[in-house]
């Protein structure tokens, strides 16, 4: 089964189909780039999106959208994570935090399926918390400064991929999707 998936991230392509494999999912690149609107919920930033990808392919595809959420900072960056990473990374999030006793926060994906007969969305959350300092060499974007309450103090990118996905919110969406995909017997090609 293959589907298109409209991101612009490798990395989250990477996961997704680490995770996806194991149901005999293989995502493709979509070749349209993920339109993305301003909205508070990663839920309609994703439909959004999937509905415009959708229009211009034609095939079956998934988007996702994601962030990290900060309790002390009411929920920021929020769905303002991918701006907020490019422009003060996770040194502007250590220095909001700065004195700050408060460190707890989560992660939050958001997967949207579109074909053109249904839409369907699958949420995935990790709780954690913000270290100290930032730590470890793999993943991508917040994962150095991101503890998962799940992993004895290490942070995502002190993980190995395989372990990361088994906890994250990517992994719990993405999985959601795979079972539901599986489970509904559906048969994708790519057009
Ligand atoms: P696309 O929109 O093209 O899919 P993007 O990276 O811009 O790629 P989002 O708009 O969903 O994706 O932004 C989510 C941001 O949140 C992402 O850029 C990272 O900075 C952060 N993020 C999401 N998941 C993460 C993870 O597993 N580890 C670390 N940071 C993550």
């Amino acid at each position: 089964m293959e589907l298109y998936f409209a991101t612009g991230n490798p990395h989250k392509l990477a996961e997704a189909n680490s995770i996806l494999s194991k149901f005999g999912i293989l995502l493709k690149p979509a070749p349209s780039p993920k339109i993305e609107i301003q909205s508070e919920s990663l839920e309609e930033i994703a439909r959004y999106a999937a509905e415009a990808a959708y229009r211009s392919l034609g095939s079956p595809l998934v988007v996702e959208d994601s962030g990290l959420f900060v309790e002390s900072l009411k929920g920021f960056p929020g769905p303002y994570s991918s701006y907020v990473y490019k422009t003060i990374g996770c040194g502007g999030i250590l220095r909001l935090l700065e004195g700050c006793t408060d460190r707890t926060a989560r992660f939050e994906c958001v997967v949207v399926y579109a074909s053109g007969e249904e839409m369907r969305s699958f949420i995935g959350v990790t709780k954690g918390s913000i270290a100290e300092a930032p730590r470890g060499s793999s993943g991508f974007g917040f994962d150095p400064i991101f503890i998962s309450e799940e992993r004895d103090g290490k942070t995502f990118s002190e993980l190995r991929p395989s372990e990361k996905s088994a906890i994250s919110h990517r992994g719990r969406a993405f999985r959601a999707l795979g079972e539901w995909l599986s489970c509904s017997g559906r048969e994708h090609t790519l057009k």
